[in-house]
């Protein structure tokens, strides 16, 4: 490996980590038909998302169960709810009052 190819990832591997300790970045899902838009996305570690209710008239909640959530977390048209991914993981979440009539859920994949 000649000496210019180390340099080039030694800058590289700089670059990311500022990135990812920057965690500014934000994602947007969009909920609407009883639909979480996109259902799965992967983020790095240290991003936000925000859950925005785009519906006419229905609430909808964004319930991880295993993140210790508290049920009956509903939000209204017009109304977000955000959270911030620190480590990585799988992330599995439901909305309560759809998941059995309409398979309400979504997955949050976080990496490095
Ligand atoms: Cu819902």
């Amino acid at each position: 490996m000649t000496r210019r190819i180390l340099v080039f990832i030694a800058i590289a591997g700089l670059l990311s980590a500022g990135f990812a300790v920057a965690g500014e970045e934000t994602v947007t899902i969009i909920v609407k038909d009883y639909k979480f838009q996109p259902a799965e996305i992967t983020v790095k570690a240290g991003t936000t998302v925000r859950w925005e209710n785009r519906e006419k008239r229905q609430y909808h909640s964004v319930y991880f169960e295993s993140l210790g959530d508290e049920k009956g977390d509903y939000f209204f048209p017009e109304e977000t709810r955000e959270r911030t991914f620190k480590a990585p993981g799988t992330f599995p979440y439901i909305c309560e009052p759809h998941l059995e009539s309409h398979d309400m859920k979504g997955v949050v994949q976080v990496v490095e």
